[in-house]
């Protein structure tokens, strides 16, 4: 591929986010199936052309069973419960509303489903002037269970998504992963990925079956040179993504026990360790590339 269209795709992607506008989501970073979850839906712009959003209205996914709902103030919340339940808030008055330059969270929790996978929550916003209905799930065959899943087609109005985790797996998700791949003789390479916990964790260790040594690596400065070493652990805090990229933290796979050329995968799992030392994994499939998909943001970076 010439970079020529490396830049163009990379052109594209961008036009393509600029054009999406705030949604309402939730937090990024899974939770564990059957655990009690805060479901903090973030409120961040008003629907196009409207001033303010006047009420909101989130649909429960099936399986999901409520708890309670904390007053929000200046705000009413109604419950219904028939179908698979419905939370609605409504501004009291129109002082109450929320100013679409501003940004709010409404709160409710409830127990996840005993299964794990992606839960979406359909919510309906309402502004001064119109709605937005967010609520389209991802189109079919975009990799739903993604720990590797590249983003397909993103939806206008996309619903709020929880990726809920089997209790023991580790509560952390993983986007975007890549290994670099090999030239013949060499030896070793950088895993990339951008890893996003639910709970405060921290990456403890990796290992594949195509490298002798696998190791979570940092770059560092040391007066004009960049040098790399071996990191014991790295913070993976709350609901924060943290980046692997080339140049800054990767994991370095060392005596590679066979090329890896583009388009093949391999296996790679991942240790995490919780704020109570308890420890779990994580494996994922991740694609030998070039460079990253979507073309590189970062300087390339050699071992
Ligand atoms: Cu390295």
């Amino acid at each position: 591929m010439s970079s020529i269209s490396r830049t163009l795709a990379a052109g594209l992607l961008s036009t393509a986010s600029a054009a999406t506008f705030a949604h309402v989501a939730l937090p990024p970073g899974p939770a564990v199936a059957g655990s009690s979850y805060e479901a903090a839906f973030r409120v961040g712009h008003a629907c196009q052309g409207a001033h303010a959003t006047t009420a909101l209205a989130v649909r429960l996914p099936r399986g999901f069973t409520l708890q309670d709902v904390p007053a929000h103030a200046g705000w009413t919340t109604e419950i219904d419960r028939s179908g698979d339940g419905t939370v609605r808030w409504t501004a009291d008055s129109a002082a109450q509303a929320l100013p679409g330059h501003q940004k709010s969270d409404f709160v409710l929790r409830g127990k996840l489903p005993a299964e794990a996978g992606p839960l979406y929550f359909k919510v309906l916003q309402t502004c001064d002037v119109g709605t937005a209905d967010w609520a389209q799930l991802p189109s079919e065959g975009t990799g739903a269970a993604g720990a590797t899943g590249t983003a397909g087609e993103k939806p206008l109005f996309p619903a709020a998504r929880l990726l809920v985790v089997a209790p023991g797996s580790a509560p952390v998700e993983v986007a975007g992963a890549w290994l670099r791949a090999t030239v013949p003789g060499q030896s070793a390479t950088g895993g990339f990925m951008t890893l996003t916990a639910g709970v405060p964790l921290r990456l403890v260790g990796v290992s594949t079956p195509v490298a002798g040594v696998a190791e979570v690596h940092e770059m560092k400065m040391e007066g004009d040179v960049m040098k790399m070493r071996a990191v014991p652990a790295l913070e993976l805090p709350a609901r924060q993504s943290v980046e692997l990229k080339p140049g800054g933290y990767h994991l370095m796979l060392m005596n590679l026990k066979q090329p890896l050329a583009a388009g093949q995968h391999v296996p790679v799992t991942l240790s995490v360790q919780d704020a109570q030392g308890a420890k779990s994994t994580l494996s994922i499939q991740a694609p030998v590339m070039l460079a990253p998909a979507g073309g590189a943001s970062a300087p390339a970076h050699r071992h």
